[in-house]
């Protein structure tokens, strides 16, 4: 049924705008990472791996990409996990001493 076309079934669809949609997708928003001189890399690949759920080898390739170009994504969230992320991972950074920043940005 859902195969055959209009000239089939007389049936005419068409997609819904966006105000039309039920639900509206959230915004989203960028969780930076800001390169430091003191942060080690190892922090930075751990926090990659357990807060953003970065496998091993996509975390090094990010704190690489941040530690030669001065920021890079960690994540892309809506804004209250972006938020929730970005104060773990000070909060993990601060016990540790290390004065990592991140920011967040809207995409797009
Ligand atoms: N530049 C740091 C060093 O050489 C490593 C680093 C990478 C720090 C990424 C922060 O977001 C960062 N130890």
């Amino acid at each position: 049924m859902s195969e055959r076309n209009q000239s089939e079934t007389g049936t005419i669809t068409r997609t819904r705008t966006k105000t039309e949609r039920k639900l509206q997708k959230p915004p989203l928003f960028k969780v930076l990472l800001h390169n430091d001189d003191y942060t080690t890399r190892e922090f930075v690949v751990e926090v990659l791996k357990a807060v953003f759920h970065r496998p091993e080898p996509e975390a090094i390739r990010i704190m690489l990409h941040v530690h030669h170009n001065g920021v890079g994504i960690a994540g892309v969230y809506t804004y209250e996990v972006a938020e929730m992320k970005v104060r773990t991972v000070e909060t993990l950074a601060r016990q540790r001493e290390f004065p990592l920043m991140l920011s967040i940005e809207p995409e797009e």
